[in-house]
């Protein structure tokens, strides 16, 4: 066997059940294949063994008390991954489906795409099986005030910086960085995603949902196509799927579906501006369902289905991990998608990357395409570190700088390896290079 079959047969081994992690894993080392035939030293020093291996994980107990004055318990981890190109950062999510192989998994696709967004971040992320939904604010902070009482003796703004994912947003940041600066007595960029009063970035909360979109436009201009008018499927109604419509509003493309965990609205005639409001409302501070949106509007709701049957020019998948299947990426591909732009982490299965791949659709994976908010993660921590804010116009212009620099790059690794229009390779060769040299040139840790 090859020296990525002993890899990935040791992380199997060793990772037992943890399969988004093995599926994360197999993704990054079959791009490695050409790196590793022109480096044979990085066998030598048992790189990829110790890239595969977290550098530290912390798993802890939360316990809190609930309204009616029971005592809970949920389960904290923060996976310290790779800090070979800065502190580690990464997202927080809390979500009953959380567990210590997809919280690796999130993890080890954040080395990569931090080391693409050209900022100095390593890799790690965190959370919660704690379920948000339909817990009260009191109870929502007394659970945050208590995983931030473990989680501080971690982090810090030099060492791990964490920030929102999957149900952790701006109440839950406000109530996590409370408790960080009443324990530490410290007022510093531990957490980014912060409001603006107290040490936020303007843009930070569009930067994944304008990322994504401004990834796709530069892949639409390797084929010179234009967004006007076009139908977009877009899954989630979160933070990414509510920034994602409104920078395709923007462009005057035609956002025709969003979704949350129980299905999905389709409204031909077009998400516009004042029915975005009415989700962000809905969501962002009803916290109610989608299905909603369908009764008010008098569009079709669709329970317990995802929206890849509806036919379309692009597809944004925004919600969660595996959520396209190879028959779904088959429907879009059937129905005359042209471009993907993964603003969710890993939304496809490997048999649906293939599909893509395929049929030679525009195709950014999430590692690329979703890089936007964590680079702007990565200039909140610069304003921090200077104690002065940027314009958002200042901080828009440097998030399409950067999401125009990963696309060059990803596009510039593919084809340097002989895999024209391939970004799943570009984005992994290109984000695993930097990471390989930092640890080449520090030795054996
Ligand atoms: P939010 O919590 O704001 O929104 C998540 C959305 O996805 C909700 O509509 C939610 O529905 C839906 N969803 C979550 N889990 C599932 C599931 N298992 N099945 C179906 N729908 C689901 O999270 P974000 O918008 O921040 O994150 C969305 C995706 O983007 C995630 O994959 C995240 O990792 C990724 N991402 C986020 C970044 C950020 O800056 N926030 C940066 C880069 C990537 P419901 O309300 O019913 O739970
Ligand atoms: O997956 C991700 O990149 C995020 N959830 C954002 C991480 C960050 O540190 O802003």
């Amino acid at each position: 066997m090859g020296y990525i079959e002993d890899v990935y047969t040791l992380v199997k081994k060793r990772n037992p059940g943890e399969l988004e992690f093995h599926q994360a894993v197999s993704e990054v080392l079959e791009s490695l294949r050409p790196v590793i035939q022109q480096h044979p030293e990085y066998q030598e020093v048992s790189l990829l063994e110790r890239l595969v291996e977290p550098e530290r994980v912390i798993m802890f107990r939360v316990p809190w008390m609930d309204d009616n004055g029971i005592y809970q318990v949920n389960r904290g981890f923060r996976i310290q991954f790779n800090s070979a190109l800065g502190p580690y950062k990464g997202g927080l999510r809390f979500h009953p489906t959380v567990n210590l192989g997809i919280l690796k998994f999130l993890a080890f696709e954040q080395i990569f795409k931090n080391s693409l967004t050209t900022l100095a971040m390593g890799g790690g992320k965190g959370g919660s099986d704690f379920d948000p939904k339909g817990k009260s604010d009191g109870e929502v902070m007394r659970f945050c005030q208590s995983f931030m009482t473990e989680l501080c003796k971690y982090i810090g703004p030099d060492t791990d910086v964490p920030a929102g994912d999957i149900g952790v947003g701006a109440r839950e940041i406000g109530y996590l960085y409370g408790q960080y600066k009443r324990i530490r007595n410290e007022t510093t960029g531990v957490l980014t995603g912060k409001s603006i009063t107290w040490g936020g970035s303007l843009i930070r909360p569009e930067a994944t949902g304008f990322g994504s979109v401004y990834f796709a436009v530069e892949m639409l201009k390797t084929t010179g196509e234009k967004f006007e008018g076009k139908p977009c499927v877009i899954s989630g109604s979160g933070n990414v799927a509510q920034f994602t419509v409104k920078k395709l509003i923007e462009l005057g493309a035609k956002p025709v579906t969003v979704s949350d965990s129980n299905g999905f609205i389709h409204d031909p005639e077009g998400i516009d501006e004042a029915k975005l409001n009415f989700i962000m409302e809905l969501k962002n501070i009803r916290r109610g369902r989608i299905k909603e949106y369908a009764e008010k509007y008098g569009v079709e709701y669709h329970d317990r289905a995802r929206p890849w049957s509806v036919p379309c020019f692009a597809a944004f998948p925004s919600a969660t991990q595996n959520e396209i299947d190879e028959g779904d990426a088959k429907t879009l591909v059937k129905n005359g998608c042209k471009l993907v732009s993964e603003g969710a982490n890993m939304p496809t299965t490997p048999e649906g990357v293939d599909v893509f791949l395929d049929a030679n659709i525009l195709y950014g994976p999430g590692k690329a395409a979703n890089a936007g908010g964590v680079a702007t993660s990565g200039l909140e921590m610069s304003q921090n570190a200077m104690r002065l804010s940027w314009t958002g116009e200042e901080v828009n212009m440097r998030l399409q700088h950067i999401m125009a620099s990963i696309h060059a790059a990803s596009a510039k690794a593919a084809s340097d390896y002989g895999y024209p229009n391939n970004y799943v390779m570009g984005a992994n060769i290109a984000g695993f290079k930097k990471v390989a040299e930092a640890m080449m040139d520090f030795g054996l840790v």
